[in-house]
């Protein structure tokens, strides 16, 4: 039987996983992470190199219990509009049911969001025909307010394709904004009851610093690149996201879901390896943050791990900065 992962270990090494999106469902922690293959693709700045077929979703009873694997959740050769790359997914619980979020390139390269759904948080799920409409771009995250509704977050640089979504249809010839324009935001959008389509038109969410300024695309420490993530703790929304080229996960705190958001601060330092993707849940009281870094690999960019730690906030809110490379009491 495999022994529970500490702080900062892998929580299998049996396979390569990124991009954990952690839940509790039915009073355990479900971990819903990228299966990162174990081939030798090019590597470049589309991320070609991350070439997921699966899922595999993960389940721990507490800290103290094994991590298990659940086999195979749902795969591509499933999904009858997708085309490649299942990149970061998410997943939520609502109506007796459970959905998972993903993305993948369809068959004209163009990411969009699909979504499955199954009776139990473990799978196999079962995926819709077609993307959900009006979706684009990468890293989908569903957070389910209070007053049960529910939004859906995506959005990517670069290989993400967010570039190519400014105008509301799709530009292959779409570019990044001057260094001192506002960066591009994540995207936002209303799910609809039955949690398979948006009910409204996605919208940019509002990135600003103290002064109430937007944060500029040349503000590679700050500015939003990919994988967002929302939780909410004492009545204040918290967006956190990777700053990509500058590797750091950081975060920005709203009283709106929507936004706008204020930046405030850097939650987790660079990471072994390019990406950094992260999602925040309570759990038995306390606070955690589930990561992944290329440790497991030696650094490959596209094998990676993912791993937890407790995250602590301050007396007013902020979030304590964690330094993965700092051993754990
Ligand atoms: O795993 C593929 C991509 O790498 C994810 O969608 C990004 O967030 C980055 O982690």
């Amino acid at each position: 039987m495999t022994k529970p992962a500490k702080p900062n270990e892998p929580l299998v090494t049996h396979m390569y996983t990124a991009d954990p999106s952690a839940h509790v469902f039915e009073g355990k922690l479900y971990i819903y992470p990228s299966h990162d293959l174990d081939h030798a693709m090019t590597s470049n700045d589309n991320g070609d190199q991350y070439d997921m077929e699966d899922y595999h979703i993960l389940s721990m009873d507490d800290f103290h219990s094994p991590c298990v694997d659940h086999g195979e959740a749902l795969h591509l050769r499933d999904i009858p509009w997708a085309k490649q790359q299942l990149w970061a997914p998410d997943a939520a619980y609502k109506n007796g049911l459970y959905y998972l979020y993903f993305p993948a390139r369809d068959e004209d390269d163009i990411f969009r969001i699909g979504v499955a759904t199954s009776s139990s948080p473990a799978g196999p799920f079962v995926p819709e025909p077609n993307p959900i409409p009006k979706s684009y771009s990468i890293d989908p995250a569903v957070f389910v307010d209070d007053d049960n509704k529910a939004y859906l977050y995506f959005g990517g640089l670069w290989g993400g394709q967010l570039e190519k979504w400014q105008s509301g249809t799709f530009d292959p010839e779409g570019d990044g904004p001057a260094a001192d324009a506002p960066a591009f935001g994540p995207r936002v959008a209303e799910l609809s009851e039955d949690m398979l389509t948006v009910i409204e038109t996605p919208q940019e969410i509002s990135i600003l610093d103290e002064e109430g300024n937007p944060l500029v695309a040349g503000d590679e420490e700050r500015r939003y690149f990919e994988g967002p993530w929302v939780h909410k703790f004492n009545d204040y929304y918290y967006l956190s996201y990777s700053t990509g080229t500058t590797h750091t996960i950081v975060y920005a705190m709203s009283r709106n879901p929507k936004g706008p958001y204020v930046y405030k601060g850097i939650i987790l330092t660079p990471v072994v390896g390019w990406t950094t993707h992260h999602s925040i849940v309570s759990f038995q009281g306390k606070w955690y943050l589930f990561y992944h870094d290329s440790s497991l690999s030696g650094g490959a960019d596209n094998k990676r791990c993912v791993k937890y730690t407790e995250l602590h906030y301050n007396d007013d809110g902020t979030i304590q900065t964690i330094d993965p490379h700092r051993p754990t009491d």
